[in-house]
């Protein structure tokens, strides 16, 4: 969770047409657009170089960067999304990959993976089974999550639920944030577990970034547990991500 750099991409005005699950109205793109400079200006305040991709309003869930690709020790893997809609981001992003990474490897699958279902810790990858993410896909990364050092652990992510990492994230290298659904699942061998608090769950799309763990707005009870803990806050409001099913994670590519 240490980062010296972030990779955003500004929302497009389409990202009214998002994926959702369950349809609560559509975003507003102004009101977007300032929750999002607020979330890039709290990665610059945690201490990372921001580098913001210009909209791409051919896609719009662009804005959450985190699915089409994964970056390890400044390597990018390129994904394969799991949304229809969304199988081009991967190619779109491919020319700020190579512009910004060390190094960028394609995933070649006929699977898919999606890496909002992705968690990393210092030297191990959990990969959450869900529907935007296949045992095809999976089985293809391992090789070159292995080829970079970490274990890849690959685990069920309930039914109900988007992306592995709506319900979870790490909080330090031996702490998740998890829902307790997800935590249920017996997903986190061998981490300490911190459970959203009930009537809470969106909480856990949260992120640590250097000192600070990001925290969606509107969830006290969780605040509290995690102020108790002794981790430093910044909440952010993500309103208008919620509405097309995004959070903190999907909304940068961390390095
Ligand atoms: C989608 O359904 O793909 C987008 N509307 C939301 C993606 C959120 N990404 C994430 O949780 N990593």
């Amino acid at each position: 969770y240490e980062f010296t750099h972030a990779l955003c991409r500004l929302p497009a005005r389409s990202v009214t047409d998002g994926l959702r699950a369950a349809d609560q109205g559509d975003p507003d793109p102004m009101v977007f657009a300032a929750e999002h400079g607020a979330y890039v200006s709290a990665l610059r305040d945690a201490g990372c170089d921001v580098t913001l991709l210009p909209a791409d309003e051919a896609f719009p869930d662009s804005v959450f960067i985190e699915d089409p690709a994964l970056v390890l020790k400044g390597t990018a893997i390129i994904l394969r999304p799991g949304a229809e809609t969304r199988l081009g981001e991967a190619a779109a992003l491919r020319p700020s990959l190579l512009e910004h990474m060390n190094d960028v490897i394609d995933l070649q699958t006929e699977g898919y993976v999606d890496g909002g279902d992705i968690l990393c810790t210092d030297d191990r990858v959990l990969l959450g089974l869900s529907a935007r993410t296949n045992v095809q896909g999976a089985e293809d990364l391992r090789p070159i999550v292995e080829g970079l050092g970490y274990a890849l652990e690959v685990l069920q992510t309930p039914p109900e639920i988007l992306h592995f990492k709506t319900e979870s994230s790490l909080l330090d290298e031996g702490t998740v944030l998890a829902t307790p659904a997800l935590a249920a699942s017996g997903a986190f061998k061998g981490l300490n577990v911190i459970e959203t608090v009930v009537g809470e769950e969106a909480a856990a799309n949260a992120i640590r970034v250097n000192e600070f763990v990001f925290l969606s707005a509107g969830h006290p009870k969780t605040e509290e547990k995690l102020n108790q803990a002794g981790y430093s806050l910044k909440v952010l409001n993500t309103s208008q991500a919620a509405l097309v099913d995004g959070g903190l994670s999907c909304m940068s590519l961390r390095y």
